[in-house]
């Protein structure tokens, strides 16, 4: 990330602020172990900064984002231990904000504004009634009680017009962690074999992605053989793989922060079996089905209504069902989502698609009593007049999963 590039994303978000409107992003807390630290993508949006419990504060004045960044200090007797923290100018170089402090002067800096702001947006993230409140849900709180004048908003409508239209640099980040992913998955087609279990051809997939370069996957991966494929978010990856299984992979690395998402599904043998082949060929063909619909100013739900029109057609050239009502049975998500920073990431599941808009297409059919998961996704960004397959390169024909 450039600082250029940081600032443009600041300027943006303060100019949808209105005067005595002041806006608050929260870093992740600090890592507990055995997890490692994982940024709140907002606050790694607007700062490009790998650090935990800083504080972005933003106004508009006079037409100009007014950036205001809280850092945690140093204390000597904790480096020996932790290493050093971030000092100002590193985390001014790196985002290129120049108004640094640290966050113990927090209260004294944001005191005067906070009396007389009348609306108030935090990144409050995603949330249930029985979760501990996050630091942002405290923040508001104690805020609420001290300056009963403001009105607390989440961030997220402010954000999703940026977040959701990506830029040149967005897409390389994808591009790169869907051509290490795709490594990874044809190593698996080459090596994978009856006998072994799943969590070996996951061992493959993290081998592969960290060779490249690559710390972090976007999510856990789904390495699914045989009936496994039919549970939606299966993650065990602890079975033994049988002679004949399809084996469904839903992977992804992520680059900067910036997610894959792909799923793949082959014979572990080498050769799809009669049936197998004819399911597999129903789900290739609603993927490029669709893919071929994308443009700017469809929606999501359109391409949804046609995913669900071709499933029911397929599932009963596939004798599985007689009434339209029935797909349901074998087919139960949706078939997309936008991709970036969040594998799921923010943009709403209605939307209507616009240029710059990366996205995931991926129906499958799921039929447990024969074994059988099958499901297709590939990475897709929408253009001007249409759409680039971003993950284009990765093997799903045939011909290709076949070995001969
Ligand atoms: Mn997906």
């Amino acid at each position: 990330m450039n600082t250029q590039m940081l600032k443009r994303r600041r300027e943006k978000l303060a100019k949808q602020l209105k005067k005595d409107e002041i806006l608050f992003v929260f870093a992740a807390s600090e890592a507990n172990y055995p997890r490692y630290f994982l940024q709140d993508n907002n606050f790694l949006y607007f700062t490009g900064l790998q650090i935990p419990n800083a504080i972005l504060v933003i106004k508009q004045v006079k037409n100009k984002a007014n950036s205001m960044l809280f850092i945690e200090r140093g204390i000597p007797e904790m480096e020996v231990w932790i290493g050093k923290k971030t000092a100002k100018e590193e985390a001014k170089k790196i985002s290129g904000i120049d108004n640094i402090h640290f966050l113990d002067e927090l209260n004294r800096i944001i005191s005067l504004t906070l009396s007389t702001a009348k609306k108030c947006f935090v990144n409050i993230g995603i949330t249930s009634l029985s979760h501990p409140m996050n630091k942002q849900q405290i923040f508001i709180k104690e805020s609420k009680e001290r300056f009963p004048q403001i009105m607390f908003e989440n961030i997220n409508d402010l954000i999703l017009p940026l977040r959701s239209v990506k830029e040149k640099w967005e897409i390389k980040q994808i591009q790169k962690a869907i051509d290490i992913t795709g490594k990874g998955i044809e190593q698996i087609y080459k090596k994978a074999r009856a006998g072994m279990m799943e969590f070996e051809l996951e061992a493959i997939l993290n081998y592969e992605i960290t060779k490249s370069g690559i710390r972090h996957l976007g999510f856990k991966s789904i390495i699914a053989t045989g009936k496994n494929a039919a549970t939606l978010h299966y993650e065990s990856n602890n079975s033994k793989i049988g002679k004949n299984d399809l084996i469904l992979l839903d992977v992804g690395a992520s680059c900067n922060n910036y997610s894959a998402d792909i799923s793949r599904t082959f014979p572990v043998s080498g050769k799809f079996t009669d049936r197998q082949k004819a399911v597999y060929e129903e789900v290739l063909k609603i993927q490029k089905a669709i893919i071929k619909m994308i443009k700017p100013g469809i929606g999501f739900q359109k391409l949804n209504k046609k995913t669900v029109e071709l499933i029911t057609e397929s599932l009963k050239r596939l004798n599985l069902i007689k009434e339209d009502k029935e797909y349901k049975k074998y087919y139960m998500h949706s078939v997309g989502h936008h991709l970036g920073m969040d594998t799921h990431d923010i943009g709403k599941r209605d939307s209507v698609l616009q240029a710059g808009n990366v996205i995931t297409l991926e129906p499958g059919i799921y039929i447990p009593e024969e074994g059988i998961g099958v499901r297709i996704e590939d990475d897709i960004l929408v253009t001007k007049d249409g759409y680039k397959i971003l993950s284009g390169n990765i093997p799903k024909e045939i011909e290709e999963i076949e070995r001969g």
